[in-house]
């Protein structure tokens, strides 16, 4: 119980926490088999310019393979200690990084601080917020592959985003002081999900895929601010019975 307090402690206090061996090897290894598969049969949505290629169909292909992830065990403490009942499953996507792989300085959730304001001015309204769990199917490690956060920068608002200005907007983050984590095949990173962060792969020939669950607190809007469209209402609370 204490350390899942400590634990909550620090994911509202950095941002994110690192949760080691939250998949076992064996559902990691099956897993990651699994995206490689999906990835052979050609059911990727797209690969951008910084190398990410992404999936969104999964889910809803594999519920067998894939829906374990959702609400899982290992993160339930983390999610239901932050959330309770009403964490909502907002979407699922997993990714390949087939090549080299430098992702652009981003936030999941970008209408964060603009929805804060918003909400601030009604009298039951409460600001949305987001947190992430991205599963890891490889180890990261100095050599390899990494995830950068900008240190605090859940708590700060960026300049430079509304409206968007991106070259200006991923300066910034680049000059901050940043937090990089490793996290090996298996571990699972949650974080908030307006923090700005950026992964990469430091050598372009290894293996990199991860499944990233996106949560949200409130119910948003069609149309806020966000990398990923909702999957809808039903089935969508992993923490209710
Ligand atoms: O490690 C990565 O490739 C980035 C992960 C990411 O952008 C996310 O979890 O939202």
């Amino acid at each position: 119980m204490e350390d899942i307090e400590r634990k909550l402690d620090q994911l509202e206090q950095d941002g994110f926490i690192l949760i080691e061996g939250a998949l076992s090897p064996e559902v990691t290894e099956q897993i990651r088999q699994r995206i490689n598969y999906a990835r052979e049969q050609g059911w990727e949505e797209g690969l951008n310019a910084v190398g990410n290629m992404w999936f969104d169909t999964l889910l809803d292909r594999e519920p067998e393979t894939y829906s374990p992830l959702v609400g899982h065990p290992s993160l339930r403490p983390y999610l239901e200690g932050m959330m309770g009942k009403q964490c909502q499953l907002r979407s699922f996507r997993a990714h390949i990084n087939p090549g080299p792989y430098l992702q652009e300085w981003h936030m999941d959730f970008y209408g964060h601080w603009q929805e804060k304001r918003e909400a601030e001015k009604y009298r039951l309204a409460v600001p949305p917020v987001g947190i992430n769990t991205t599963f890891y199917f490889q180890d990261n490690g100095p050599g390899l592959g990494h995830l950068k956060f900008v240190k605090n920068g859940h708590r700060i608002e960026p300049p430079h985003l509304y409206p968007l200005d991106r070259p200006k907007f991923e300066a910034w983050c680049e000059a901050q002081e940043h937090v990089i984590l490793y996290p090996k095949a298996g571990d699972c990173v949650v974080f908030i999900n307006h923090i700005p962060h950026q992964g990469a792969k430091e050598r372009d020939d290894m293996e990199r895929s991860n499944i990233v669950c996106h949560y949200q607190l409130t119910p948003m809007y069609e149309g806020i601010w966000h990398v990923s469209r909702p999957r809808g209402y039903e089935g969508t609370f992993p923490f209710v019975g």
